[in-house]
């Protein structure tokens, strides 16, 4: 049988060595699905809530009140309830929350049982998770997706040693997940070569990124192409660069600007819009993350009007995987795509509802890791079940990053399953001018 008989919640370690929530679902026939829960720390406002215990043990990061929660309230609330009944069992975890962005169980919480509760369900149906959740996101063809890896790392995720926070490589002219990874992978490593005969330190930032502590985004999109050339891959040609800025990292709320410290200047809306607009004139930037602040709604709007025709530009903190804030985006014509964080919506059918959404609104979805992270492979499948055509892990370093790259490789084993390539780049050209 299908029904919840026992719930277990524990707090566990992510990447940083921080504490996280880990649920298990039982069901009446003793079929186990167990989840982890991710963190950030790039942060958006309109974030679902993480609850953190505020106490002496990990700084005050502990999440054992959100793990009481799960054990006590939530358990009680969902034993009897059908793990296939995912959007009933989600609803029936918000309506028991009552409040704002999960804040009085925990997103943590929430977010724990929802997605344990579906693997439990993949399970009992003796089916690959990814097939699982395609049939509850709707999806008749699962793909496989493009990865955009992290080679580059500044902001929150590295000690602020650049302003900007990622600089990624897309290999535009794979053509399965497989060799994909394979040419990041040669990207990732030359990277490395060139900082070594550079004199740059190589240790590893939160997501397995080389930290160069570049001034400025130019020097970084620099370094990119000179790791790209050393890998013997052509930029543009072979691999594309996606930037995340994490603009409300940047954000100087008191002066209405953003803090470039590594260049040493403030930079308006319009000056950010510019910058972000040199880099697109001038190297084989694809797409951009978070290019302004979170609540900078006219300078999206700006952005969007700038470069929407010819790059993806991706709301993170912007929309926080939040349905009413995509929403008013698309109204807006502000970005044309979304970042799909499962801990920033809370439960998994809220995560499904914002993917579907997105697609109606033809604004492209990338799945995406948190730069806290376990080794759960979750997101691999969900992005796998939901076609989003692209995944976000971080770099092709360390187990909690690998774990979802491995996962990639195990689901790509069925051969039935499609390398989704560049479909959610529509706006790409490949260098000999056709689309891609
Ligand atoms: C982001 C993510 C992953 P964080 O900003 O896109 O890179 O970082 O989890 O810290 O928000
Ligand atoms: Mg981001």
């Amino acid at each position: 049988m299908t029904l919840i008989e026992r719930v277990h919640a524990r707090q566990i370690l992510d990447s940083r060595g921080r504490p996280t929530v880990e649920v298990d679902v039982v069901t009446t026939h003793g079929v186990l699905g167990r989840a982890a829960v991710p963190s950030g720390a790039s942060t958006g406002t309109h974030e679902a809530w993480e609850l953190r215990d505020g106490e002496a043990e990990y700084a005050g990061l502990g999440v054992r009140t959100a793990v009481a929660h799960v054990n006590g309230e939530i358990a009680d609330a969902v034993r009897g309830f059908d793990v296939l009944e995912q959007r009933r069992l989600d609803s029936a975890l918000v309506g028991l929350d009552g409040s704002e962005q999960l804040r009085r169980l925990g997103a943590n919480a929430v977010l724990g049982l929802s997605l344990a509760a579906s693997r439990a369900a993949a399970a009992c149906q003796e089916m690959p998770l990814h097939r699982w959740l395609a049939r509850l996101a709707g999806v008749t063809t699962p793909t496989l997706p493009m990865p955009m890896v992290n080679i580059l790392s500044g902001g929150l995720h590295a000690g602020r040693g650049m302003d900007v926070q990622d600089f990624l490589a897309v290999p535009v002219s794979a053509t399965s997940v497989d060799e994909a990874i394979s040419v990041v992978g040669r990207v990732r490593s030359s990277a490395a070569e060139v900082m070594k005969t550079k004199g740059m330190t190589t240790l590893l930032a939160d997501e397995g990124g080389l930290s160069p502590g570049l001034e400025s985004g130019r020097a970084a999109l620099e370094l990119m192409m000179e790791s790209i050339e050393r890998a013997g891959l052509t930029p543009g040609h072979d691999v594309g660069i996606a930037v995340d800025v994490a603009a409300h990292s940047l954000w100087d709320a008191e002066r209405g600007d953003y803090d470039l410290t590594r260049e040493g200047r403030h930079a308006t809306s319009a000056e950010m819009i510019d910058m972000i607009c040199d880099w697109v004139d001038h190297f084989p930037v694809i797409s951009v993350e978070d290019g302004l602040d979170e609540e900078d709604w006219d300078g999206w709007q700006e952005l969007t009007r700038r470069l929407g025709e010819r790059v993806n530009l991706i709301g993170d903190d912007f929309f926080t995987t939040n349905l009413g804030r995509l929403g008013r985006g698309v109204t807006a014509g502000a970005a044309n795509g979304v970042l799909v964080k499962v801990n920033q919506n809370g439960t998994l059918t809220g995560t499904l509802d914002v993917i579907r959404a997105a697609r109606e609104a033809a604004y492209v979805p990338v799945v995406s890791a948190r730069s806290g992270e376990t080794e759960d492979s979750f997101i691999s499948d969900l992005a796998v079940g939901t076609a989003a055509g692209q995944i976000k892990i971080g770099s092709v370093r360390c187990s909690d990053r690998l774990s979802k790259y491995n996962q990639l490789l195990r689901i790509a084993e069925d051969t039935t399953l499609e390398f989704a390539r560049m479909s959610a780049y529509p706006r790409h050209r490949s260098a000999s001018g056709s689309p891609a």
